[in-house]
């Protein structure tokens, strides 16, 4: 519990055995549901993530989407807080992060990786993508978003019954920023955290994913919110 409210986290890992011991290591102790969805791992990830007492749901359709949607479904906290399970989204950042949710009275937080400190932790490429990906949704809805594709959000879990998720996929991460920025009853904030490099082998495909990304955002913008 934190400051009353029970608190979820979720962490989508597909072959993540390093990163989520490290995750889960550094887990603050008021979290009061950790659930770690296992896409379909070949490797350790579900025993590890056991181990340090994590729910563990298998999600057995590959896709980034398809397991948060899964991770959501059986979240039971008044708040939940997601982040990847490479252990380049910290941890520690949670406490002040929730701090700042109910401080701002907001519904969904944004963690932005940027301004990126650690210059080993992204690319000049992966910047440029997402720096290309962001301003698209920003000029997209008329929402200054720094931070379009960041994994790791803080929101109320009351909201989803307000907002419609669709992608399966590495799009799932814009779409629920713009379905919170879209409906009326959703406030959005975003604030930074310090990002750093990932453990283990990186999932995402940059060029498939990067623009298919930028698809996405178009397609859903112009198409009364359908889009896949
Ligand atoms: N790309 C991808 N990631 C997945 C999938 N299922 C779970 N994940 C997890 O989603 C997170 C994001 O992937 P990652 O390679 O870190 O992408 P990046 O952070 O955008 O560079 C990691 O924790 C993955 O293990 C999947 O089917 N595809
Ligand atoms: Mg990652």
């Amino acid at each position: 519990m934190y400051k009353s409210q029970r608190i979820t986290v979720i962490t989508p890992c597909l072959n993540e055995e390093q990163g989520i011991a490290g995750v889960l290591r550094r887990m603050p102790e008021f979290v009061d549901q950790v659930i770690v969805v296992d896409n379909g791992s070949t490797d350790r990830t579900s025993d590890v993530a056991r181990s340090f007492g994590a729910e563990v749901i298998r999600e057995p359709v590959r896709g980034y989407g398809r397991s948060y949607k899964r991770g959501f479904a059986s979240a039971t906290g008044d708040i939940i807080i997601t982040l990847d399970g490479d252990h380049s989204y910290p941890p520690d950042a949670i406490s002040y992060l929730l701090e700042a949710l109910l401080h701002l009275d907001v519904d969904f937080l944004n963690a932005s990786r940027f301004p990126v400190r650690d210059s080993n932790a992204m690319s000049m490429k992966h910047r440029l993508g997402n720096w290309i990906l962001s301003l698209a949704m920003s000029v997209l809805y008329f929402r200054w978003v720094r931070d379009s594709q960041s994994g790791m959000w803080v929101f109320r879990r009351s909201i989803l019954k307000d907002i419609c998720l669709e992608s399966d996929g590495m799009a799932f991460s814009e779409e629920i920023k713009i379905e919170a920025l879209k409906s009326p009853r959703v406030r959005f904030a975003e604030i930074s955290i310090l990002y750093s490099s990932r453990m283990g082998e990186i999932k995402l495909n940059p060029w498939r994913d990067g623009f298919y990304n930028l698809y996405f955002l178009v397609k859903k913008r112009f198409s009364a919110g359908r889009a896949r």
